[in-house]
This record gives C-alpha cells, structure tokens and sequence, in this order.
C-alpha cells in the first residue's frame, strides 16, 4: 500500500496536509432568525481539522438561498463575525477550511423565504421533495421562474458571498453546483424549460454556472474556487436526457477559469456508485485541467485505490465524518470508526455533533 492518500498536496491556494477532504454536511444547527453560526461550530469544524481541508456545510449566498431550517448564511456582516471564529479556530488548529456557496433554487418553502415569496426557479416546476420546516417535514413549494432581468442580481449575489467568505477568513469558496439545487435545476433538462438564452442547448443549460463561475473567480482568484457537480444523481427530483454530453460540455468549459479543485459526487448523492450504460466519470475527469476530488461512498481502501491509480488527487468523506473528528488519524493507522447517529443527523444540539470520540493516542 502507497501512502498518497495521506500525503501533502498544494490545492489551488490551498495547502492541503493530506489528500482526505471532510464533505459539506448539512447539519441544521445554525441561528434559524440570523442564519449566523455559533460556539457549537466552532467547537466541531475545530475538532475536524486534521482533514486535508474542510469544505462547510451548504451556506446561502443570499434570504432567497435559503431552503430548510437552521442553515447558515453568509451575506450578512453579523454571518461574516460568526464565521470568522470557526475559521480563526479551524487556522489555529493547523487546518484549512473553505465555504461553500449554496442557492436552493426551487428545493424551499414560503415559509422559509423573505416576505413568505414564492422559491425561485429556472422554470417554475414544483419539485416532487420535502424540506424541513419550523413545521417538520413540507412538501416544497411551488416556485416562479426567475426573469431574465433577475439574472445579473443572482451573479451578484455568488459575488457578494464570495467577497463575505474571503472577509470571514476562509481559505476558499466551493460553489454548490450539485444535487438539485439552484445551478443543478439550470444545467439539467428535467427542470429547465426556459426559452432565454438560460434554456434549450447545453450551452444555456451551463450559462448560468458559467456566468456564475466567471464572476466568482473575477471577485477572488480561480485559486481560491472549487465546484461541486453531481452529474448523475437524481437528488432532489432532477435528471437530463443527456447528462454525459451536458456534463462533457460543461467540464470542458470548466478548464477556463483555473478553478483550484473539482469536486464530483460519484453516481446517485448518499446512494449506489453505480453509473447507467453510456456514463463515463472517467472520460469526465480526463477533460478536466485541475485537480480532482472524488465523493460518495468511499471507504479507506477506494480511497486509497483511486489516489494511487491516478483516477482522483483528493477524495472527500462525509458521513464518516459526522461520527468520526479525527478522521483522517483513523484511516491513516487503519483504526475502526465510530458508528453515526442518524436521528441526529440534521437539527438539535450538541449531541451528534460535538460529542463523537476521538481515537486515543494509546491505540496508535
Ligand atoms: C441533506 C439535507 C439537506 C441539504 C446537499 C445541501 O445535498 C445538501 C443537503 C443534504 O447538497
């Protein structure tokens, strides 16, 4: 066994001490009137600071973003005082952390909207999903389509975030471009009908990402973004006819902007691996410049597999981070992992999140 995985790798301008990434996780903990985060964050990002980096959980750019209960923002200077806490104890802690940007698009609910408005869309489609409300689970809500006009502002809003993170400390932004959501419900057919130049051809599909992307790198450097795409997964209601030939324009396109990391969930979001006939990761990450990051479903051994083949330079975990800190330690010396709580997984306290042991030094 080659030791790749647990080797330094300089990612964009992030200097990364291993190749072991802990994954957004959205944990529905944060301040559901300021959408600020608190001590307890600080206390668990700090705890996982042994990961090559840590990317946060999804964090909306804007009110509109939001889409379930208790997720943070980062738009506000109050968010921005919040999150430099986290980001001065994750720094201190010898780790690096980056944010990621998140606009749920159709996936809320008037009830988690500014002025109880109507979610916003590429078409307005309602999505067959439940969100999490002050009222437990809701269907979402039935969105409108965002007006051509409404375009430049939602670029601006990507903009505003990134300026924000850069002023709360960290060390990078990842634009959310995944699983359904806002830039996910543009780039795929199921959910974008529009007949503007953000519709139709491939090359709408993706203007907006790109657009997005293009202003993000001019308000900070390529270096400091990464982008999550999930080319084929089904999450939260979505699907293309032709996702390998939509996502093979759109990587290409991709190798513009110098981005310092892209990061692909691997088959169906917190499901199967497993890819349909015709759908190639492989030929995907070969049209990709940068560098790679694999997710979904990974255990040590894929891991360490696919950084020594060559196939992915950084691999990101999730799940196993939400049970297990010190991750990074335990897949390192081959030590076994602790068990997660699902039951509190999203929303309530301390318990399930900052209370997960660490391995003790004795066993290593
Ligand atoms: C789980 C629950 C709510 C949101 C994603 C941001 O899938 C999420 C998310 C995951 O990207």
């Amino acid at each position: 066994m080659s030791d790749t995985l647990f080797s330094p790798l300089t990612v964009g301008a992030i200097e990364a001490k291993n190749r072991i990434v802990m994954a957004p996780l959205t944990r529905n903990r944060a301040d559901n009137d300021t959408d600020e985060v608190g001590d307890m964050h600080v206390e668990y990002y700090t705890q996982r600071a042994g990961a090559g980096f840590i990317i946060t959980e999804a964090t909306q750019i804007s009110p509109e973003g939001k889409g379930y209960l208790a997720t943070p923002g980062i738009y506000t200077e109050g968010q921005v005082a919040a999150w430099k806490k986290v980001t001065d104890a994750v720094h201190k802690a010898g780790g690096k952390i980056v944010v990621q940007l998140w606009h749920v698009g159709r996936i809320s609910h008037t009830s988690l909207q500014p002025d109880g408005q109507q979610p916003v869309a590429p078409s307005a489609l309602k999505a067959d999903m439940k969100t999490f409300t002050a009222n437990g689970f809701e269907p979402t809500s039935e969105p409108r389509a965002l007006e051509t006009s409404e375009i430049p502002r939602l670029i601006q809003d990507y903009v505003h975030a990134t300026k924000m993170a850069k002023k709360a400390g960290f060390d990078g932004v990842e634009v959310h471009g995944a699983n359904g959501y806002l830039l996910d419900q543009f780039l795929k057919t199921k959910t974008n009908k529009r007949d503007d130049q953000y519709g139709g051809s491939v090359e709408n599909r993706a203007r907006l990402l790109l657009e997005v992307l293009e202003a993000v790198t001019n308000a900070w450097d390529g270096a400091h973004v990464g982008l999550r795409l999930s080319p084929f997964s089904p999450a939260n209601d979505v699907s293309d006819d032709n996702p390998q030939e939509t996502f093979e324009y759109v990587v290409k396109e991709l190798n513009k902007f110098g981005l310092a990391y892209l990061h692909m969930v691997e088959g169906a979001t917190g499901g199967s691996r497993e890819l349909d006939e015709g759908e190639s990761l492989e030929t995907l990450r070969k049209l990709f410049d940068g560098i790679y990051m694999g997710n979904n479903g990974y255990d040590r051994a894929l891991a360490i597999k696919m950084v020594d083949d060559g196939k992915a330079e950084l691999i990101a975990f999730g799940r196993p981070y939400i049970a297990n800190p010190d991750l990074a330690k335990r897949l390192e010396h081959d030590a076994p992992l602790n068990k997660g709580d699902s039951d509190t997984y999203y929303g309530g306290g301390s318990k399930g999140y900052i209370d997960y042991p660490f391995l003790e030094e004795a066993t290593v």
